[in-house]
């Protein structure tokens, strides 16, 4: 098929699900043609079948704000005019779904009528979406959308508490591709980041206020205490300044490593040992699922959809949001000792195949179709 694929071309999770998802389906024959404000970080080569298609927001004083989802949906009907496109897919509700049924509606006048999909991730309903100021638009492009898809159980819970939704939502989870991970790093860099004594503990995150960055922080304190240890903090974010002030002022400096943005976690995460995730909300949390992968146990909250990821007593444990007391008990069994560890580790990563794109990529191309033919 020709999918358009829209998303936001960032770090974050949705963009990162969206950019590994038009991959693959690449991959498998597919055209796919993402369409953003910039190429998503995660997409390397463009080629024969999968093409990047940039909006362009032109400055103009009288705006205040300048009119993106105008320019996205412009984009919209010409590429999809342009390529001859059949479905377009949508990930994260804002303004996505909206600016996809404008194209949607002007492309029918052109005689052209295309299926939308919207993948709903997390904050786009739980954060944002449910303010009072878009929520009647939100309700609005989800009832509109041709299917809607939410990446956790959880997160279709919310949907249809907080919205007045008059269609089904398919939950299909998000993904990994196990092939990757499948040889071991043989250049990882350990010695690097810690003596060989020293467990690694990691966070990765865009570093907002959601993810309770201030209790990552004062888990590790306690965890430190106990064993030696250090601390990698992936990401860039509001909350980072705050947290290297609180780790110089905890006497944490030299034990906690800021990183900032990388394009390659996986080199990060092939010497962890433990990954800690306390969000306040986490409609999945697919750093999680990508530390396991890499055979990382996890020590998260409990909330929205982190218990279908992060199993309890399996591939890590689950504490209440910002029982940070129980967090670090909890990581500190699972640091004990090597075999301990290695149980955790072995487990985490049994958990996360599971999640391997292999059983996923099905599921999207099954609503494609079935979009597709009932359009
Ligand atoms: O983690 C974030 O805050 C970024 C956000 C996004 O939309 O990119 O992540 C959301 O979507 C991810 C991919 O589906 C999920 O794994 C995250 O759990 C979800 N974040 C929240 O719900 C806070």
């Amino acid at each position: 098929m020709k999918i358009a694929i829209v998303c936001y071309p960032t770090f974050g999770g949705s963009g990162v699900v969206a950019t590994e998802l038009g991959i693959a389906l690449a991959e498998r024959g597919h055209e796919v043609h993402f369409i953003t404000y910039k190429q998503p970080v995660r997409l390397g080569l463009l080629g024969n079948n999968i093409h990047f298609h940039e909006v362009h927001v032109p400055e103009y004083p009288l705006f205040h704000y300048q009119p993106y989802e105008l320019a996205l949906s412009s984009k919209l009907v010409d590429t999809i005019k342009m390529y001859e496109i059949e479905l377009l897919h949508v990930h994260y509700a804002i303004p996505h779904a909206y600016a996809g049924y404008m194209a949607k509606k002007m492309l029918q006048e052109y005689g052209i009528f295309i299926p939308m999909i919207t993948t709903l991730h997390g904050t786009d309903i739980t954060l944002v979406g449910k303010h009072p100021f878009y929520k009647p638009a939100v309700t609005f492009s989800i009832n509109k959308s041709d299917v809607v898809t939410s990446v956790s159980e959880a997160l279709k819970k919310s949907t249809l508490e907080l919205f007045e939704i008059e269609r089904d939502i398919e939950v299909i989870p998000n993904f990994i591709e196990k092939n990757k991970y499948s040889t071991e790093y043989t250049d990882c860099q350990r010695s690097l980041m810690a003596k060989d004594n020293e467990r690694i503990i990691t966070h990765i995150s865009n570093f907002r206020k959601v993810k309770r960055i201030p209790d990552v922080i004062k888990v590790f304190q306690r965890i430190q205490k106990e064993v030696p240890s250090k601390l990698i903090m992936v990401g860039e974010g509001p909350e980072k300044e705050n947290a290297e002030q609180m780790c110089d002022d905890l006497g944490l400096k030299d034990k906690v490593l800021f990183l900032g943005n990388s394009t390659e976690i996986d080199r990060i995460l092939c010497f962890s040992d433990l990954f800690l995730l306390p969000s306040e909300t986490e409609s999945f949390g697919l750093a999680a699922l990508e530390a396991m992968i890499n055979k990382v146990a996890v020590v998260s909250s409990n909330t929205g959809g982190i218990p279908e990821v992060n199993i309890d007593g399996v591939s890590g444990f689950l504490s209440n949001v910002g029982d940070v007391d129980d967090m670090a008990s909890k990581a500190l069994q699972i640091l004990k000792d090597d075999q301990t560890l290695e149980k955790f580790k072995q487990n985490a990563y049994n958990v996360a195949s599971k999640f391997d794109i292999v059983n996923i990529l099905p599921l999207y191309e099954e609503i494609y179709e079935k979009a597709y033919n009932s359009r």
